[in-house]
């Protein structure tokens, strides 16, 4: 089963960071006046930061100039890390650090594939960043989620093909890239919403060691 690695997402996996986007983005929408709730934060899961402003400002109707914009991101990324800098790690997802234990233990490499520009402080905030055998993030791709850019760099830093890799993800868009760059997809959350996942579970508490050893010993699913 070595010859199998792991790729996990970032937000929504190992830690809800969702919620500080949430209160990020807003913020930014509160002083461009309209409303930004917690179903609009859903369409931003697993998108880039440039991708969500554009969402957002969809959702108020608001046109702003590109110099507008880069402000926008640069107060929205400045008021986020405000958020992620008090993180520890009590916020890691539960269940999290079993499967890490498991797969550290079955000498399985794993990296982490993830959108965020933030996904290193984030793993140093959390004390998981050394456990990582690479890392690739959203300064790392030029294309974003469904594009398979990300988690085929990060088979390439795991040194497998990409049929050997499984991939962990909460967002729709990631579970497509991981089907596209022809790897397992195990979504985490809810069943309907990742129906096109190999595997869906409702979180890491739900994955069991038995589960973990069929998947990391078959060829592909
Ligand atoms: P940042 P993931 C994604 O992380 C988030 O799900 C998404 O909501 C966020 O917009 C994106 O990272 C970019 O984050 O502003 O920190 O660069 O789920 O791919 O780990
Ligand atoms: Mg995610």
């Amino acid at each position: 089963m070595n010859d199998k690695g792991i790729i996990f997402d970032l937000d929504g996996v190992i830690v809800d960071t969702a919620k500080y986007h949430y209160l990020a983005w807003k913020k930014i929408a509160d002083a461009l006046g309209f409303e930004f709730t917690k179903a609009h934060n859903e369409l931003l899961k697993g998108v880039s930061r440039t991708r969500s402003l554009e969402i957002l400002l969809d959702i108020g109707k608001v046109t702003l100039s590109d110099n507008e914009k880069q402000k926008k991101l640069i107060s929205k990324n400045k008021d986020y890390l405000g958020y992620i800098e008090k993180m520890g790690a009590d916020e890691i997802l539960p269940g999290v650090l079993t499967v890490l234990d498991f797969l550290d233990e079955n000498n399985i490499h794993y990296v982490l594939g993830s959108a965020s520009k933030n996904a290193e402080l984030i793993l140093k905030q959390i004390n998981l960043h050394h456990r990582f055998f690479g890392i690739v993030d959203g300064n790392a791709v030029s294309k974003a989620k469904p594009d398979p850019e990300v988690f085929l760099i990060g088979a390439h830093k795991l040194h497998l093909p990409p049929e050997n890799c499984i991939v962990f993800e909460d967002a729709i868009a990631g579970v497509e890239a991981a089907k596209i760059a022809n790897m397992t997809a195990i979504g985490i959350g809810d069943k309907e919403t990742l129906s096109e996942a190999d595997f869906v579970f409702n979180d890491f508490t739900e994955i069991s060691e038995a589960f973990l050893y069929e998947l990391l010993d078959s060829t592909k699913y």
